[in-house]
């Protein structure tokens, strides 16, 4: 490709990044308006994302007034199966696009009465490359993986826990049969991101799930 083509791509990336980084800044503006906290969740395809959600809808919806923001590439079955434990769902499609941007984002926001809410959290498009670029105005990002998806999964995608403020690995009920060191993978992440909080899960025994709860809310 001629170099003036391949910095013309380059500017036109930089563009888009700036202008999702400047509406998120006016997501999260409207978002401490209200008062509301909010949180958004990446991670690997099958994570447990909506599962952990699940678990935390129904342990928190007596005290707060919650709202899950859910994308998707076509479906609603993820808003769905939240929507059942007595929280309020909204479904972003994103079509061809592999991550929801702050656009998106805004558009829920613009559409939606906000003075409903408490907690807002954001669930993501099952992926653990494309979201990175692409931050939406929340409180704190959460990004989840699992130990089935193999020991070096935080290590091969490194960005997602430079830029997250909590780490999830989920499914440690499956310790037995998957072959993982779950130590290892903590501190691969401390390792990116020394600052980040670890959470050790399992969305079927519930493990560690009261205590990420009070970790979300500490603040
Ligand atoms: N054993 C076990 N299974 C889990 C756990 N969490 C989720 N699952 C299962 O893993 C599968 C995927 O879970 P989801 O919650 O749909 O994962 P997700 O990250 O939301 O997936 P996408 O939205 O498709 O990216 C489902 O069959 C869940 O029941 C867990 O902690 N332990
Ligand atoms: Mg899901």
């Amino acid at each position: 490709m001629p170099e003036e083509e391949l910095s013309k791509i380059i500017e036109l990336n930089e563009d888009l990044i700036e202008n999702n980084e400047n509406l998120a800044a006016q997501n999260k503006d409207i978002l401490l308006k209200y008062n509301i906290s909010s949180f958004d969740i990446v991670g690997a395809i099958g994570a447990g994302k909506t599962a952990l959600l699940e678990s935390i809808s129904k342990r928190i919806s007596k005290n707060k007034r919650v709202l899950v923001i859910n994308g998707d590439v076509t479906t609603r079955i993820d808003a769905d199966r939240i929507e059942k434990h007595g929280v309020k769902t909204i479904q972003v499609n994103t079509g061809r696009e592999c991550a929801l941007n702050s656009y998106h984002i805004s558009q829920v926001i613009k559409n939606s009465d906000l003075s409903k809410f408490d907690v807002i959290f954001i669930e993501n498009v099952g992926n653990l490359i494309c979201p990175s670029d692409f931050i939406l105005g929340t409180d704190k990002r959460i990004v989840v993986v699992s130990i089935t998806e193999g020991p070096w999964v935080i290590r091969k995608h490194p960005m997602l826990f430079k830029f997250s403020d909590i780490a999830v690995i989920n499914k440690v009920d499956l310790i037995d049969v998957i072959d993982v060191n779950v130590e290892e993978m903590i501190s691969d992440a401390l390792e990116i991101n020394p600052n980040m909080k670890i959470f050790t899960t399992s969305a079927v025994t519930e493990e560690n799930i009261p205590e990420l709860i009070t970790e979300l809310f500490s603040d």
